[in-house]
């Protein structure tokens, strides 16, 4: 055991030494998690506020959930397990027959896995990342169009781990036939992904359901999928389940109408949307990637998801993960799970150490959001200047990666309000092996070129003055530093150098969503 795992035995064990889970996690969820709130009352912890914003069980559900809580998606990790081949419906941009190890997008895996494959994986993980709270079956196909082995796996998982969430993502379709068997097994958090609440507009997204023993097309189909999906959603919430609804951006053909599909499942209780880019080329081999259909850049997505933001919680960290996906958002772990390791594996369930790593989580996440309220005073200068900032960083809400190892770049948005997180750019690595690529380095740029800054823990002197030229400022003096804390303290200095008249504050234009990149969808 862990020195921590000692320290936790003696805090909470009986007289056997015996930790009960619930009880470490009642006195985490008492250690309040995100204490900040920013101006007009939001949550400035982004995608599901903080714990006194919402009443303690429902904060009980969120404080850890990646997906759910913007903040705790920089300390906690997910997995999901790909026992879900099947699906009852056909989506214009899925094409699971696709499996490549380099490629990342919805219903691509690696390896499918019986039920007790995916419980010895889920113990072999939740051992190895202690921070991994939330096993999610999110396909390769529909989790409930393979009603058998989705429950048998959660009956299972919730037998050898109860301390981790479940969670289960589907289209819908299924779902009110379901509601009472996702209850009975303790599914706290249930995504549907809703595309559309006019069959108008969803018959150019579904070619066809499978419904009642027979397939149905254009607008019948949609027609059905809608009804279905909302009823699902109406179900899950008089059973204070919380629901997410993912709704991909489509431009043409249902960009603008995902505002009546925010107001639809905001109207019937939905917790969080969470508006994703279309991924979307030839290579795909889907109907819209062979027909052109383009996806929205960064600017029109984040656009839309503005429009959408009222009193509903909008996530914008979504990773659209693989459905064998393991680790932090952003990051994938699965290649160190496969069904040969694991099976090698000796897996020892360690849940104090567990729980007493979680707690050491907490403690950091806590430091950051104190940091970050430290330095917000003053910021009222800013009067109506926004702008964006890119961070190079591994997790923890830190500055702690290179320039040129970043695969992605978290994006915050800095204003009067603070420092608020936006969205991820996926890119290219510039550095491998130690040298730059000028290409790459394009396309790190064309990512983030709505960006006034980066931040990065260390960066070269090439690529530093490249950026320079895009007008992109390269900043390396809060290396090892919070994030929001560091950006807060920069701005300010940016407000000061344009009040003096030293620089003068000056919009960027848009960015690329670089497709392909992205990793798939829960
Ligand atoms: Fe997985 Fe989905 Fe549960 Fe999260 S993912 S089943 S809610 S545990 Fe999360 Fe991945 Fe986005 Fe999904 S980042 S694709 S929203
Ligand atoms: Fe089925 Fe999901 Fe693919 Fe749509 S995206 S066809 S719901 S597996």
């Amino acid at each position: 055991m862990t020195d921590l795992g000692q320290e936790l035995t003696q805090a909470f064990g009986d007289e056997n030494g015996v930790v009960d889970i619930n009880d470490v996690m009642q006195q985490m969820a008492e250690h309040k998690g995100c204490g900040t709130s920013s101006e007009g009352g939001k949550a400035s912890c982004g995608s599901s506020g903080g714990p006194e914003d919402m009443p303690p069980e429902i904060w009980e559900k969120v404080k850890n959930h990646p997906c759910y809580s913007e903040e705790a998606h920089h300390h906690y990790a997910r997995m999901h397990v790909a026992v879900a081949p099947a699906c009852n419906i056909q989506c214009n941009y899925c094409n699971r027959k696709y499996d490549c190890a380099n490629e990342s997008r919805p219903g691509v895996v690696s390896e499918r896995l019986s039920p007790e494959q995916a419980a010895k994986k889920v113990l072999a993980v939740a051992s190895t990342i202690p921070q991994m709270t939330v096993l999610g079956i999110a396909g390769p196909g529909d989790p409930l169009a393979n009603p058998q082995k989705t429950f048998e796996t959660f009956r299972l998982i919730s037998e050898v781990a109860p301390d981790i969430k479940l969670c289960l993502s589907t289209n819908g379709l299924a779902l009110p036939d379901w509601v009472d068997e996702i209850a009975k097994y303790k599914v706290d958090h249930v995504t549907i992904t809703i595309n559309m609440v006019d069959p108008e507009v969803g018959q150019h997204i579904y070619p066809w359901i499978f419904w009642e023993h027979k397939r149905v097309t254009g607008i019948e189909a949609a027609k059905i999928l809608t009804e279905r999906q909302l009823l699902g959603l109406e179900m899950l919430t008089e059973r204070g389940i919380l629901a997410k609804i993912n709704s991909v951006m489509i431009p043409g053909i249902n960009d603008r109408h995902l505002i009546e599909v925010n107001k639809a499942v905001k109207s019937r209780g939905a917790f969080l949307h969470n508006i994703m880019p279309l991924i979307s080329a030839p290579e795909h081999g889907t109907v819209f990637g062979l027909n052109g259909q383009r996806g929205p850049t960064a600017q029109e997505l984040k656009a839309l998801q503005d429009d959408c933001e009222g009193d509903m919680n909008m996530m914008r960290h979504c990773r659209q993960c693989r459905a064998d996906a393991v680790g932090l958002l952003g990051e994938d772990r699965s290649a160190e799970f496969t069904t040969d390791k694991i099976m090698e594996m000796e897996v020892e369930y360690d849940a104090a150490g567990r729980a007493a790593y979680q707690q050491a989580v907490e403690a950091e996440r806590q430091a950051k959001v104190a940091a970050k309220k430290d330095e917000l005073d003053g910021l009222d200068a800013a009067g109506d200047i926004k702008l964006l900032v890119a961070v190079a960083t591994k997790g923890h809400g830190i500055i702690n990666e290179h320039f040129g190892h970043a695969k992605e770049f978290q994006v915050y948005e800095l204003s009067a309000s603070g420092a608020k997180f936006v969205g991820h750019r996926r890119v290219d690595l510039y550095c491998q092996g130690g040298y730059g690529e000028e290409d790459a380095l394009d396309t790190v740029i064309k990512a983030i070129n709505d960006c006034h800054a980066v931040f990065v823990a260390k960066i070269g002197g090439c690529p530093k003055s490249d950026l320079q030229k895009a007008g992109i400022d390269p900043v390396d003096q809060y290396a090892h530093e919070y994030i929001e804390a560091s950006a807060i303290v920069w701005f300010k200095d940016y407000l000061a150098k344009v009040a003096s008249g030293e620089i003068v504050h000056a919009e960027r234009g848009d960015a690329a969503i670089r497709q392909g990149a992205l990793l798939n969808a829960g």
